[in-house]
């Protein structure tokens, strides 16, 4: 167990994931929880990294700062996604050895998998294929990460684990609709068609592709509870082990928000990955299940949604 008085630093904190294991850290009673925004340390820069663990010395780091995005995002800025994760891991990890943290955790995806990967995917499927085109520079950075923490481990005995989580959701998304995931552009799609009385609302691609969603807070609990349960060197998926169609998804959201609305595919945009459903049999035998339904977690961020700045939330970009 992670004693209450740990000083912990959890890396990324503004985005996504990095906000809800610091809801959920602070829930569960610790208070020497050390954060560092982009203006305050350039997390691609070792000096200025080392500088910081020196001076703050966590005992415990939870890795979830990054570039992330859509799959258009993706496409994109692939240079981006590949030079700035592989900074971050590299920095991080290295600092994490060289300050004797204790134990730290990495968060990769569900994207490392190979594009063809026998459904669902189990751990051991990682590097036996090709990958998802749309994705393959983030995916390289993200495998290159569990490598490294595999590496530390081997050369230098360091406890560092892998957790690579399926798409995610919740309070905090990025709405961004040129860099935002499927989730957050169409419940921005459906509000935006609602409120200017537009009956379409464009969904990319065929819809046919099949995706698994976990709730945020969901994925928070499970790496606070990884964190105190396991200390294997392989990495481990954590997911609901669910999926879905998007165009379900899009029908989903569409009943939430905005019923009358008429779905159109649009067929010039990518579709990605076929399927991607996590194989989590590692994770429930350990003792961990998510709590939230799919339908009740789109709720509770569409709530989110409407209590913040609208204006703020179209052009921010969160990573
Ligand atoms: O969430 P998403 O961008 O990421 O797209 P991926 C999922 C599916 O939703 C794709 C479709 O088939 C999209 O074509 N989609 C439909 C949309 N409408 C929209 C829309 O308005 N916006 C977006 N963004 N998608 C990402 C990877 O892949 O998954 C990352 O690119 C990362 O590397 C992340 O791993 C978890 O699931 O395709």
């Amino acid at each position: 167990m992670v004693p209450s008085d740990a000083r912990i630093f959890v890396a990324g904190h503004r985005g996504l994931v990095g906000s809800a294991i610091l809801r959920r850290l602070s829930s569960a009673g610790y208070e020497n929880i050390l954060t560092a925004t982009r203006d305050q340390l350039d997390l691609r820069d070792q000096a200025a990294v080392n500088y910081w663990f020196k001076a703050n010395r966590p005992d415990y780091v939870y890795l979830a700062a990054g570039t992330v995005g859509g799959i258009m995002a993706n496409s994109t800025r692939p240079a981006e996604f590949l030079y700035d994760n592989m900074m971050i891991h590299g920095t991080v990890v290295h600092a994490s050895h060289q300050f004797d943290v204790q134990k730290l955790l990495y968060l990769g995806s569900s994207c490392i998998y190979p594009r063809h990967a026998t459904q669902p995917i189990d751990e051991d499927q990682l590097l036996s294929g090709p990958l998802e085109p749309t994705n393959e520079s983030y995916a390289l950075a993200k495998i290159a990460g569990i490598k490294l923490c595999q590496s530390y481990r081997t050369q230098y005995g360091s406890n560092f684990i892998s957790a690579m989580p399926t798409n995610l959701y919740g309070p905090g998304d990025n709405f961004n609709l040129e860099s935002s995931h499927v989730v957050p552009a169409l419940m921005r799609k459906f509000h935006d068609a609602k409120i200017a009385r537009e009956p379409k609302v464009e969904v990319w691609g065929t819809g046919s592709p099949m995706r698994e969603f976990l709730y945020v807070d969901d994925l928070a609990d499970a790496c606070v509870f990884l964190m105190d349960n396991y200390s294997e060197a392989q990495h481990i998926n954590v997911g609901t082990g669910v999926d879905l169609a998007i165009a379900e998804l899009a029908e989903t959201l569409a009943e939430i928000i905005y019923p009358r609305a008429e779905i159109v595919f649009d067929r010039s945009k990518p579709d990605g990955m076929p399927r991607k459903v996590l194989d989590v049999t590692k994770l429930r035998e350990l003792g961990w299940s998510p709590k939230h339904e799919l339908r009740d977690g789109l709720q509770t961020t569409y709530d989110w949604f409407l209590s913040q700045d609208l204006a703020d939330l179209r052009t921010a970009s969160v990573a």
